[in-house]
This record gives C-alpha cells, structure tokens and sequence, in this order.
C-alpha cells in the first residue's frame, strides 16, 4: 500500500493527466495564466518608470513594492507557455517553442534584471532604480522584438 497513497493522491490532484500541462485544465488557461503574470508585471513595471522618467514623484517605498512585486511575476509566465498555445487568443509566436532553449534564456535573463531592479529598489535610490530599470526594460522589449507578434 506505500505505492497506493500517492497514486491516489496524484488522480485526485488530476497530475497524471496531460503531462505536458499538468497545472492547467485547457490550453485556454495557460495562455490567460501567462497573460495575467505579464499584465501585472507590466502594470508595477510601468508605476517605476513613471518615477524612473520624472513622469510621477519618486515614492522609495511604492517603488520598492512595485519591485518586489514585479520581480516575483517575472518567475510565472513562463510554465503557461505550454506547448501548442500559440493558437487563440495570443501573439505568442511558435518560434517560442522551436527556440525553447534561447527563449528560456531571454526568460532567465529579465528574472536577474528584475531581482536587480528589486535590489536597487530595496536601497531607495533613484539612479540605481533608473539604470536596473533601463536593463529590464530592454530585456522586455528583446523578448516581444523576438517572440511576440506585432
Ligand atoms: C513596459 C511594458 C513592457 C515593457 C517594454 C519595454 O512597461 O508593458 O512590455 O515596458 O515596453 O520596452
């Protein structure tokens, strides 16, 4: 009965369905799960670069939640990009997945910028939020340049 337990487990928790995408019931859901990580990501990173630019009054501690808040999205969008999800309601580009290995890179390249960012945002000061948040930034814009449509 030691091998019973966790089978049990693992059908009522649905793990042994559709190992590919394992966390998610329907396609559908991957790709709004991914939309969402990125949404909120973009909202907290566009409240910095409002400060970052001058555009809104530097707040240390908005932007240091902002931080923290954009570089725990930037772990989540990536287990939504399941592969065939570059069908429906989506500019994600099948590249993504004939490229895992760069596109993964380019994933793992804007989570170092973000903990950056967070870092400077930690010690309250602006310059080091301006240039970690230039970095980021241009680690966003690689990554659509490549593997998003328009
Ligand atoms: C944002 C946002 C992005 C990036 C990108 C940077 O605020 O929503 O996707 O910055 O435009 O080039």
């Amino acid at each position: 009965m030691k091998i019973a337990a966790p089978l049990a487990l693992a059908l009522v928790f649905g793990s042994l369905s559709a190992p590919a995408s394992a966390q998610f019931q329907r396609p559908d859901d991957a790709v709004k799960y991914r939309k969402a990580a990125l949404t909120v990501m973009s909202n907290h990173f566009g409240r910095i670069g409002a400060m970052a630019n001058g555009r809104a009054p530097f707040d240390a501690k908005a932007a240091a939640e902002s931080a923290a808040i954009v570089e725990t999205m930037s772990k989540l969008p990536w287990e939504g990009f399941v592969a065939g999800t570059d069908k429906g309601d989506t500019r994600a580009l099948p590249k993504i997945w004939t490229e895992q290995a760069k596109f993964n890179e380019a994933a793992e390249r804007l989570q170092a910028d973000t903990a950056k960012l967070n870092a400077a945002a930690k010690t309250g000061n602006l310059d080091a939020i301006k240039t970690a948040f230039g970095a980021t930034g241009q680690s966003c814009k690689a990554c659509h340049d490549a593997y998003r449509k328009d």
